[in-house]
This record gives structure tokens, C-alpha cells and sequence, in this order.
């Protein structure tokens, strides 16, 4: 099994660029950008990574996110990232970022964009890997905020391909930011939001009527609703689930507690993602490996589950008949 998964070629649909910041990396950064961060040495920043919800974690990546301040340093984090599909296969990568966190901070928007797309054309041009940019609003933020980050990605269009809705999500339900998305669809964006993560199934509700997006990311409270459950297979909406993620934010108590099997066992379009690697402790392949290791999880359940991910990508039909 370990084997077939390091060898299937995969997709990844639900990676926040920013929680791919590797201790060493962000150690690197803060001497040569002369930012402070709070750990003395990698087995402080490994102690700090032991989070009881979703708020304690966003505090530390936050943190963590202000040694980026130049082109180059986003070049930098999103090769790293490139090297890790390289190592687990991925052929196909849709990455998030979060243009508010920098900007707040005077980085340029473009200093971002630009530092990310030249290290995804170079992954192009080196390994064969395609992907796209999807950018999301942070929803403890206004929704007037996101407009104006929305007036700033239209000078990037061509190099973004969606937005999303990230951040703490308690409190912040998905109709705070129904006009903005309506706004961003009639740009001509993909729409994803973040929903059923922490908060109940009421925000995959409003993220699908209100925001009408295309994908949902994590959305494993959807369980609760059978007639939810319905909607979601009757319409094939995926679903992009993130196991570590949910295990280390403490959305299920232990491994063998997660829905995953659930989910997929009804007819969900399900994946599997990484969300925030460097965080939650692994990379995709350790996603699936942990789900084999602790659920009943087979062979063809991998399959469908990483023909999900090339089913649900925002790619032209003919890429993705060569994926699958
Ligand atoms: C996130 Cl796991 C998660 N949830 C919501 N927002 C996020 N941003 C980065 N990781
Ligand atoms: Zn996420």
C-alpha cells in the first residue's frame, strides 16, 4: 500500500503557501530579513506546534508568515514546496495564499505574486508539474477589506485562477462575504471557501447558496446533515479534506475518529491535501499514509481518492483527460 501511494501520481488542491514555511527556512529568513520570531532554535519552533483548535494554530502561522518580505522569499518558500511534490509525486498543484497577511505588513501584492508564479513556471519548465494560484480573503477581516484585495488581484488576473475564504472561521460565516464573491465570479474567478471545518454544517450551507462556489475545503462537518450529505453527492461537490490537519487542530480527537471513510464510503467527491505541511507533519503521501495506517482505508479507496483530486482541479478537460 505505502508503495502504491509514493508512486501514484497526485493533485493537490488544498495548500495554504504560507503554512509550507519549514522551521530552517524561517530560521534563514528572519537573520537575513533581521525579523524577530519568538523560538530560540527548530526544537522550540517543533514545541510551539501543539495547537487545541484552529485560533491557536492561525496565531503561530501568522507569526511565522512575517519573515517573508521580498520577491525572493516567496520564490524561496514556494520552491521548497516544489521540491516536496517532486519527492511525493505531485503532478498537479492548486496553492493558496493569503495576499492580506503580507500587505497588512507593507509588502507589495506584486512582491508576492510575483515571487510565487516564477517558482511555479520554473516547476513547469524543470519537473513537468502544472498548477494554479488561488487566493483567499482572511474572514476575520471585513468584507471591505477583501474588496480592496480583490481591486488589487485584478492588475494579476491572468495569474490567478480562483478566491477563497480562509482564517478563523467561528464567527465569521460565509454570508459576511457574499457580495465580494459575487463580485469575484462575475471577474470571472473560481470560487472556494473554507467551510464545516470547525464551525457546524450551516456554513457549508451558506457557502454554497450564498457564495455559489465551486469546491468546498475541509467541509467534514457535512456529516451531520443527512440531507446535506444528499446535496453534496447528488451534485459531486468536492470536498477538499485535509486528515493531518483535522487531527493536529483537533477537529476529531484522534485518527481513528476521522470521517474520511465515512464520507467516501457514501459517494462524496473526496480528496486528500496537506493544508499546512509544515504545521501539521507531512506532506501529502504522509496524509494518506497516516489515513491507511489507522483507518480501513484500500487500495481502491486511494485511487478514487487521488482521481477525485484531477477530477476536481481547475484545469482545462484536456489536461485532465491525460491525468486521468
Ligand atoms: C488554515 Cl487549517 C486552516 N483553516 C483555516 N484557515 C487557514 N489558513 C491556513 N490554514
Ligand atoms: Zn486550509
Amino acid at each position: 500500500m505505502i508503495e502504491l501511494i509514493k508512486k501514484l501520481p497526485k493533485a493537490e488542491l488544498h495548500l495554504h503557501i504560507e503554512g509550507s514555511l519549514e522551521p530552517e527556512l524561517m530560521f534563514r529568513l528572519a537573520k537575513k530579513n533581521d525579523v524577530k520570531i519568538p523560538y530560540e532554535n527548530i526544537e522550540d519552533v517543533r514545541k510551539a506546534y501543539n495547537f487545541t483548535n484552529l485560533q491557536t494554530f492561525l496565531d503561530i502561522y501568522y507569526a511565522g508568515a512575517n519573515v517573508l518580505l521580498t520577491k525572493d522569499d516567496f520564490y524561496d518558500l514556494t520552491w521548497e514546496y516544489i521540491l516536496k511534490c517532486v519527492e511525493d509525486n505531485v503532478i498537479h498543484t492548486e496553492i493558496f495564499f493569503d495576499p492580506q497577511t503580507h500587505t497588512e505588513r507593507g509588502v507589495p501584492f506584486e512582491a508576492v505574486i510575483t515571487g510565487i508564479k516564477e517558482a511555479l513556471a520554473d516547476a513547469k519548465e524543470k519537473y513537468g508539474i502544472t498548477s494554479c494560484i488561488i487566493m483567499c480573503f482572511l474572514r476575520h477581516l471585513s468584507q471591505e477589506d477583501a474588496f480592496e484585495t480583490l481591486e488589487q488581484a485584478l492588475a494579476f488576473k491572468d495569474d490567478i485562477i480562483g478566491v477563497g475564504l480562509d482564517s478563523s472561521e467561528l464567527g465569521n460565516p460565509p454570508s459576511k462575504f457574499k457580495e465580494v464573491f459575487k463580485k469575484a465570479k462575475e471577474e470571472g474567478f473560481k470560487l472556494v471557501a473554507h467551510a464545516g471545518e470547525e464551525a457546524d454544517f450551516s456554513y457549508i450551507y451558506e457557502a454554497l447558496d450564498l457564495l455559489n462556489i465551486n469546491r468546498i475545503d475541509h467541509g467534514v462537518q457535512s456529516i451531520k446533515s443527512p440531507e446535506l450529505m444528499q446535496r453534496l453527492k447528488d451534485e459531486q461537490m468536492p470536498l477538499t479534506v485535509c486528515p493531518n490537519s483535522n487531527i493536529e487542530l483537533k477537529v476529531f480527537e484522534t485518527y481513528k475518529e476521522h470521517n474520511i471513510k465515512e464520507l467516501l464510503d457514501y459517494g462524496l467527491n473526496i480528496s486528500v491535501n496537506s493544508d499546512d505541511p509544515a504545521y501539521f507533519k507531512g506532506y501529502v503521501n504522509q496524509n494518506f499514509i497516516n489515513l491507511y495506517e489507522n483507518l480501513p482505508i484500500t487500495e481502491d479507496d486511494v485511487i478514487t481518492l487521488v482521481k477525485n483530486s484531477f477530477r476536481s482541479a481547475f484545469i482545462d478537460d484536456e489536461l485532465k483527460e491525460a491525468y486521468l
